[in-house]
């Protein structure tokens, strides 16, 4: 897996680089499955579950703050990429839209192309959280997940789901794709949370 593209961190890196992880130059694709034909005109963001049912254009999102972003980016796999700049709407910004019974815990994010993925209403309302539409300062490319994907830094990348357009709010634990398929519930990347052990 050590080549060309993948290399030990130095020293000076060390502490940002997760237990496990190698590090990588390029932006490799980590898809399961094709890439889902999405367009902006139609894109549709849609809430249900413990919270009001409520359904966001394109122009909802982007009338929303838009911040400039740096974060590092863990993939299960074992490849990180450190300093990703992206562009997006905070997650925080967005929960102040929608109404969320107090009952909700945990969110199952939802995808164009049937992916999910499952986070705690902790890890999901988190300030450093983004819905990102541009990577280094380029539209996001479809297969980067463009044209909206969420990212989530502190945990492994599984959680930070492209093509997203929906989320459910639930009041107990459900499994998204990967955690039904062996992964980890949470997977933070510093713990080595990367399977489940039940
Ligand atoms: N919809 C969707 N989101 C997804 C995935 C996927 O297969 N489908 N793969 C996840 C995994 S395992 C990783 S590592 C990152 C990869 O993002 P990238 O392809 O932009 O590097 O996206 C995550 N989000
Ligand atoms: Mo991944």
């Amino acid at each position: 897996m050590l080549g060309k593209f993948f290399r030990k961190p130095q020293e000076e890196e060390s502490d940002r680089v997760p237990p496990g992880q190698y590090l990588t130059k390029g932006f490799p694709v980590l898809t399961y499955g094709a890439t889902p034909p999405v367009n902006i005109e139609e894109w549709e963001f849609r809430v249900w579950g413990l919270a009001k049912p409520a359904t966001f254009t394109w122009s909802d999102f982007i009338a929303l703050p838009q911040h400039e972003f740096t974060a590092d980016f863990h993939c299960v796999t074992r490849w990180s990429k450190l300093d990703v700049k992206w562009t997006g709407i905070k997650v925080t910004d967005f929960m102040g839209l929608i109404e969320v019974d107090p009952e909700a815990a945990h969110v199952m994010e939802h995808c164009y192309g049937g992916y999910t993925t499952n986070i705690s209403i902790e890890d999901f309302v988190r300030e450093e959280n983004f819905f990102a539409f541009k990577v280094f300062g380029e539209p996001l490319p479809a297969e980067h997940g463009g044209p909206m994907r969420l990212v989530v830094p502190h945990l492994y990348a599984w959680k930070s789901a492209k093509w997203i357009n929906g989320l459910e709010f639930l009041n107990r634990e459900e499994l998204g794709f990967w955690e039904r398929n062996g992964y980890h519930r949470r997977g933070e990347p510093w713990a080595e949370e990367r399977y489940s052990s039940i």
